[in-house]
C-alpha cells in the first residue's frame, strides 16, 4: 500500500522533469539525433519512452510519466503513441498492476470517448491487454456500457469496431460481467448477420463465451434474429465461423437440457433465436452438416442430431 503511495510521490516529482523534458524535447526534436551523448537527464523523457525504439520494459516511474503526458497533452499523434507504448506494457502483469495502482486505467478509460477513431482504438487495445488481469477487470467493467454503445454505432467493420468487440470478449472469459451485455444481445446478433468475416468470428468468440453460461440461455434464446441466421449453418461456410455457429448451438442447447426446458414449450416468441434453432429449418441444416467433408464440423453436427 506505503509502496504504491511511495510511487506516486516520486512519479510527481519525476513528472515535473519529464514536462520541462517535453518542453526540451519539442524545441529540439529534429537536431536531436546523433547528439545522445551530450543528454542532461540520464532518464528518458516521456516522449522519449513512446517513440518506438524504447524496446525495455517500462518501470513505474516511467509509467507514470505516460499516464501524466496522456492527461497533459492534445497533440493526437502523441496521445496515440503513449496508448500504444501503455498497452505493449499492459501486455506484463506486473504492469497491469502498477497501471491500475497509478489509477490509470480510469486515464485510459477516458480516451474511449475521443471522437478520434484512431485514438479511440488505441484506447480499446490497452483496455484489452489490461483486462487480461481479473481484478482490473472491476474497473474496466464501468466502460463496458460505453463500449457496447460504441460497437454498434461505429463503422460496420472498422478497427475501431473490432477493438471494442475484442474487449468485450476478454470482458466476458468469466461469467462476471456478461449479464452486462443483456440488453444489447439483438444488437449483437445483427452485427454477426452483416459483418464480414472479420467480424463475424469476433462476435461469435463473444457469443460463444455467453453461450456456456445458464444465466444467458434466456436472454439469447430470446434475442430477435433475422431468419438468415441460418445460413451460418450452410456447408460452404468457412469453417471458423461454422465450427464457432455450431458450438453456439450446442452450448445453448445443453444449458437448455440442463434447465429441464426442453420438456415442455416455452414461451420464446416468433422471430427470436429459440425459433430459428427449433425449427425446421434449422433441424434441416443439421442433417446436411452430418455429411460435412470436414471431420470437426461432422462431428459437432452429429452431437447436434442426436
Ligand atoms: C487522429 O489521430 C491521429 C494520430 O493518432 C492523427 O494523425 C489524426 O490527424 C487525428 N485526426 C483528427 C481528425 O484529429
Ligand atoms: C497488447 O499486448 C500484446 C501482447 O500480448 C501486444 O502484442 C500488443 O501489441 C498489445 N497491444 C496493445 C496496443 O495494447
Ligand atoms: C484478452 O486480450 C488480450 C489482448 O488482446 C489477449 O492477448 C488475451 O488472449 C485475451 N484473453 C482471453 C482469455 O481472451
Ligand atoms: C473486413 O473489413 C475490414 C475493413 O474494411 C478489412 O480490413 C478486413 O480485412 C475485412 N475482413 C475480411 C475477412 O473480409
Ligand atoms: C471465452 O472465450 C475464450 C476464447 O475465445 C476462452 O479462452 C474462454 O475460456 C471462454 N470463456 C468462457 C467463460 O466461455
Ligand atoms: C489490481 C489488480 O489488477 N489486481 C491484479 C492486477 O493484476 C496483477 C497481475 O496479475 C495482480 O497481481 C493484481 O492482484
Amino acid at each position: 500500500m506505503g509502496g504504491a503511495r511511495d510511487v506516486g510521490w516520486v512519479a510527481a516529482g519525476l513528472v515535473l522533469g519529464a514536462g520541462v523534458c517535453y518542453c526540451i524535447y519539442r524545441l529540439t526534436r529534429g537536431r536531436r539525433r546523433g547528439d545522445r551523448g551530450r543528454r542532461l537527464r540520464p532518464s528518458r523523457s516521456a516522449e522519449d519512452l513512446t517513440d518506438g525504439s524504447y524496446d525495455d520494459v517500462l518501470n513505474a516511474e516511467q509509467l507514470q510519466k505516460l499516464l501524466y503526458l496522456l492527461e497533459s497533452t492534445e497533440d493526437p499523434v502523441i496521445i496515440e503513441r503513449a496508448l500504444v507504448t501503455l498497452g505493449n506494457n499492459a501486455a506484463f502483469s506486473a504492469n497491469q498492476a502498477i497501471i491500475r495502482e497509478l489509477s490509470g486505467i480510469p486515464i485510459v478509460g477516458n480516451m474511449i470517448n475521443s471522437r478520434n477513431h484512431s485514438i479511440k482504438e488505441k484506447a480499446l487495445n490497452a483496455l484489452n491487454n489490461l483486462s487480461v488481469n481479473v481484478e482490473n477487470q472491476s474497473k474496466i467493467k464501468i466502460y463496458m456500457n460505453q463500449v457496447c454503445e460504441d460497437v454498434f454505432s461505429d463503422p460496420l467493420n472498422s478497427a475501431v469496431q473490432l477493438a471494442g468487440l475484442r474487449l468485450l470478449t476478454n470482458m466476458t472469459v468469466t461469467n462476471d460481467y456478461q449479464h452486462m451485455l443483456n440488453s444489447y444481445l439483438t444488437d449483437l446478433f445483427h452485427v454477426l448477420l452483416i459483418g464480414n468475416g472479420s467480424t463475424k468470428v469476433q462476435v461469435l468468440k463473444l457469443l460463444v463465451n455467453l453461450s456456456e453460461n445458464p444465466a444467458m440461455t434466456e436472454g439469447l434464446l430470446s434475442a430477435q434474429v433475422d431468419s438468415s441466421f441460418l445460413s451460418l449453418y450452410d456447408s460452404h461456410i468457412a469453417k471458423e465461423i461454422l465450427l464457432r455457429a455450431l458450438t453456439l448451438f450446442q452450448n445453448i442447447h445443453n444449458c437448455l437440457k440442463m434447465d429441464g426446458h426442453l420438456g415442455f414449450q416455452p414461451t420464446f416468441t416468433k422471430g427470436s433465436l429459440f425459433s430459428l434453432f427449433y425449427g425446421e429449418e434449422c433441424a434441416q441444416k443439421m442433417k446436411a452438416l452430418v455429411n460435412h467433408h470436414d471431420v470437426d464440423v461432422k462431428e459437432k453436427a452429429v452431437i447436434m442430431n442426436c
